[in-house]
């Protein structure tokens, strides 16, 4: 078996530590009975999990204000919980149920929360980086220091639209901050495979937006990088690129042939590289808390998605009325 590097003396609490681990684990947990959900025929359409990736919206998820926005693609999950939308919600939409973010008419790629600033879930590899732009350009007009982050892939991050956003972000100097997380795949193809320079990153400087990669499987550097892109941000000085570096430990959707990466490498960066293994080695090491406290708080943890499930399988389906609703807004938007 692979042996893991021990982690260098982190600065930081035990209670940041603890709290980090909590809400990674809640991630995975919950991607993990989503599976289950998946695989009992209780989900339908597309499902996107975001197994491997937690260290990243946890990460900058710290480095957020009350108020600030987020808006994704469709691996979306871990990001509603992350900004910290109700598990019960987002489990429920998942299982096409009334209790759910979008009454069970959306899924899991198209969730929304206006208290939690959360922005969706787009099916659309890409449609979401302007998407952000646009929010943050309504935060400079209305000059309320807000900052949004844009969350993208590394497939996403080819597109045209994204270069289109990067210019108009940069000449009106919006207070976006550019996420890319890249996992290295494109559904099966890799970057080396579509990618002429892989440091996607480095691109933000054809255009002068400053930027940096990140390792993307220590929460700890995600969340000091992330503090540094929401300064520059709210002082005005602009859009900022993170390139987040990741990995997902499951497949593209829940169908995906599996045949563009070997076991070996999936199974070497969960053993070397795994983010949340990370923190629990942290929190051991400083002795914030014992084996058998880890073990309870898995415990607690596991026993919130139970929950969660319980209630997207017990929560009734839409009305068929519903199929008339939340199509057109009642009335033009004042301002909001
Ligand atoms: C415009 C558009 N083209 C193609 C697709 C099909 N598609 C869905 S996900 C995906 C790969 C995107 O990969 P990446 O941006 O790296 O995000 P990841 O899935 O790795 O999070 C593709 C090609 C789509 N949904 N939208
Ligand atoms: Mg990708």
């Amino acid at each position: 078996m692979a042996t893991r590097k021990p982690p260098a003396k982190p600065n930081t609490s035990k209670e940041e530590l603890l709290t980090f681990y909590r809400e990674m684990l809640l991630i995975r947990r919950f991607e993990e009975k989503a599976g289950q959900l998946y695989g009992m025929g209780l989900i339908g359409g597309f499902c996107h999990l975001y197994i491997g990736q937690e260290a990243v919206v946890v990460g900058l998820e710290a480095a957020a204000e009350e108020g600030d926005k987020r808006v994704t693609s469709y691996r979306d999950h871990g990001h509603m919980l992350a900004c910290g939308m109700d598990p019960k919600g987002v489990m429920a939409e998942l299982t096409g149920r009334e209790g759910g973010y979008s009454k069970g008419k959306g899924g899991s790629m198209h969730m929304f929360s206006k208290e939690r600033h959360f922005y969706g879930g787009h099916g659309i590899v890409g449609a979401q980086v302007p998407i952000g732009a646009g929010l943050a350009f309504s935060d400079k007009y209305k000059g309320n220091g807000r900052v949004t982050f844009a969350y993208f892939g590394d497939g996403a991050a080819n597109q045209g639209q994204v270069a289109e956003t990067y210019n108009m972000a940069q000449l009106w100097s919006l207070p976006v901050i550019f996420v890319i997380e890249n996992n290295q795949y494109a559904m099966g193809t890799s970057v080396k495979r579509s990618t002429m320079s892989p440091d996607f990153w480095e691109r933000g400087a054809s255009y002068g937006i400053a930027g940096e990669a990140v390792d993307g499987m220590d929460v700890l550097a995600v969340k000091a990088a992330g503090e540094k892109a929401v300064a520059h941000c709210r002082a005005g000085k602009g859009p900022y690129i993170l390139e987040i570096m990741t990995y997902r430990y499951r497949g593209h959707s829940m169908s995906d042939p599996a045949k563009y990466r070997s076991r070996e490498e999936v199974q070497k960066i969960r053993e070397e590289r795994d983010a949340i293994e990370h923190v629990r080695e942290l929190i051991l090491q400083g002795k914030h808390a014992t084996e058998d406290e880890l073990k309870e708080i898995d415990k607690e943890i596991k026993a919130v998605v139970n929950e969660a499930a319980e209630f997207a399988k017990e929560s009734p389906e839409p009305a068929l009325d519903e199929l008339y609703t939340d199509i057109y807004a009642d009335t033009a938007p004042q301002n909001a």
